[in-house]
């Protein structure tokens, strides 16, 4: 198109799209950001993000663990949006913090959404990965229960057929193998971990996989409080703040129990971007911005605030 590249916040896109984004954003931006590669999907697709900054502070952001979940790759492609365009009237932050965002890990399950035809409905609300499960005719593991967290514990499946079905083993997904192995290879540098889910608004800390509380819990809900504060100051959207496993339900084998708990990443929390439940996972594309708008106001917040004083 005129700008360059196929990507916009008012529709939701391809993974194709999102990857010719990054390319453009490559292209454009030298200096403050680049592309990054971390493996490739079951069915060969690229699992690309772009980092933006020039600081020895790393924040690691992802979206699109989950298939169905369209508004999270969305948001995440336009906090590169946002990161890339702060060359100039914002840098400090992006001289202490290097930013890395990967908008989709699960881009199997995403196109497979995406795929039209009569099947559209069952598609749309697809969850899983689409790898072959051995011996069943069902297809898929949940990566936010392929963890090595508690692995296999409440609230997941032993059955290959089930949503919440766990894998064959921990990180039995390239997906997860790939996040696992490139956020081992920084934990030196990696201080933040953030997971975009959807829908219910919330904003988790450590641990989901049952009420346990990491030693620093405090600290963390201090972190995740300033975030929820910083959207309600901008949008006015209510975000409950707490665990997963207090406010919604125990899962084991999910990426931020494992970051906090196996990566060592001090800070690690997951969202559940709009709405509260009114359109769900087929939230409306006019919401794109707004929610993109609040949760650049709560991750610069989170970030800010939890740097070493
Ligand atoms: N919610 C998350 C899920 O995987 C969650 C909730 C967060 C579980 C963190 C475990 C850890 O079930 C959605 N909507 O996927
Ligand atoms: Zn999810």
């Amino acid at each position: 198109g005129r700008s360059g590249h196929p990507l916009t916040w008012t529709a939701y896109h391809s993974a194709d799209d999102h990857h010719q984004y990054m390319d453009f954003i490559e292209q454009n931006y030298k200096g403050l950001c680049e592309t990054f590669s971390i493996g490739t999907s079951t069915e060969g697709r690229d699992l690309r993000g772009v980092k933006c900054g020039l600081g020895k502070r790393e924040v690691w952001i992802d979206g699109g663990i989950h298939a169905r979940e369209w508004v999270s790759p969305a948001v995440v492609s336009c906090l590169i949006r946002e990161y890339s365009q702060r060359s100039v009237n914002h840098q400090d932050l992006l001289r202490k913090h290097t930013i890395y965002m990967l908008p989709i890990l699960n881009p199997d399950g995403y196109e497979y959404t995406r795929s039209g035809g009569s099947a559209y409905r069952r598609r749309r609300f697809w969850r899983k990965t689409r790898s072959r499960n051995p011996g069943s005719s069902c297809i898929g593991a949940d990566p936010n229960r392929n963890f090595d967290a508690h692995w296999g514990e409440t609230g997941s499946s032993m059955d290959p057929c089930s949503d919440i079905y766990a894998g064959s083993r921990p990180f039995s997904e390239p997906e997860t193998r790939a996040l696992r192995d490139f956020l081992l290879g920084r934990v030196h540098a990696m201080k933040m971990y953030i997971s975009f889910h959807s829908y219910s608004q919330m904003l988790f800390v450590p641990y989901a996989f049952s009420k346990e509380r990491p030693a620093d819990y405090k600290e963390l809900l201090r972190v995740a409080k300033a975030g929820e504060k910083a959207i309600r100051r901008t949008s006015g959207k209510a975000y409950r703040v707490g665990q997963a496993s207090q406010l919604l339900y125990e899962a084991a084998g999910g990426s931020d129990d494992w970051a906090k708990s196996k990566a060592g990443i001090k800070y690690s929390f997951t969202f559940e971007l709009r709405d509260k439940g009114r359109q769900g996972f087929l939230l409306s594309a006019s919401q794109i911005e707004d929610t993109c708008t609040e949760i650049v106001a709560a991750v610069d917040t989170m970030i800010t605030t939890s740097a070493e004083q």
